[in-house]
């Protein structure tokens, strides 16, 4: 039986990680290095520092700690910007009821995310009343896919890995769910996410009578 549902965030609740792909793709414009969409994939997910690194990787490029500091600090500056532009409107469709379905179910909701702006952003949409735990990039020091992130809201949660679902938008996320002994929905597309155990297109077309049974 499933007692707890837990969320990443961007990609998931709100569509912040078109703002981390604008910024990451204008550093990437300045070092002269290319880089895709289908790049930005192997970034969602993943923290700032390692981030940056495989943009580096990318470009072939190696750097000194500190000009990554320098490089890593302007890009967050700039999703910081565009975050701080967002409207409240703009957390995806259907969310807020499926938060609030499942707590009336009586399940808990946790939110795991990567991001250390995660408590900036839930305050910009108006959800951080919403969730019986939050944890993020400031707490943890491993990022996806381990699932130190996803571990540690379960244990906020005061359940086991068994009782909770993950839903995520990244491959990194959903082998790090996976990794923790959690179930996982996908929130996207097959080809990146078909090791998850169900897929959907968007968080608010998520079936709740399925919960029991992915
Ligand atoms: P920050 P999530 C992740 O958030 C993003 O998917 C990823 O693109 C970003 O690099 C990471 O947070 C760190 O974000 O630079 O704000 O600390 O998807 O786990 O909610
Ligand atoms: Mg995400």
């Amino acid at each position: 039986m499933i007692k707890a549902c837990i969320f990443d965030l961007d990609g998931v609740i709100v569509d912040t990680a078109r703002y981390h792909y604008l910024a990451w793709q204008r550093l990437a414009k300045e070092l002269g290095i290319t880089f895709s969409l289908e790049d930005n994939e192997r970034l969602k997910g993943v923290s700032r520092m390692r981030s940056l690194e495989i943009i580096l990787e990318i470009g072939g490029k190696t750097m000194d700690e500190k000009s990554k500091e320098q490089l890593a600090a302007k890009k967050n500056q700039w999703f910081v910007d565009y975050v701080n532009a967002m409207k409240p409107e703009e957390i995806y469709p259907g969310v807020k009821k499926l938060l609030n379905h499942l707590r009336t179910m009586g399940l808990k909701v946790a939110l795991a995310s990567s991001s250390k702006n995660a408590k900036t952003v839930i305050k910009l949409i108006d959800i951080e009343n919403e969730f019986d735990a939050i944890v993020d990039g400031t707490m943890t020091t491993r990022t996806k896919p381990d699932p130190e992130v996803f571990l540690l809201a379960a244990s906020r949660l005061g359940l086991v890995p068994s009782d909770c679902v993950v839903f995520e938008d990244a491959e990194a996320g959903v082998e790090a769910a996976l990794n923790a002994g959690m179930k996982c929905v996908g929130v996207g597309s097959p080809k990146q996410l078909g090791k998850a155990n169900m897929i959907i297109p968007r968080t608010g077309d998520f079936p709740i009578e399925k919960l029991n049974s992915l």
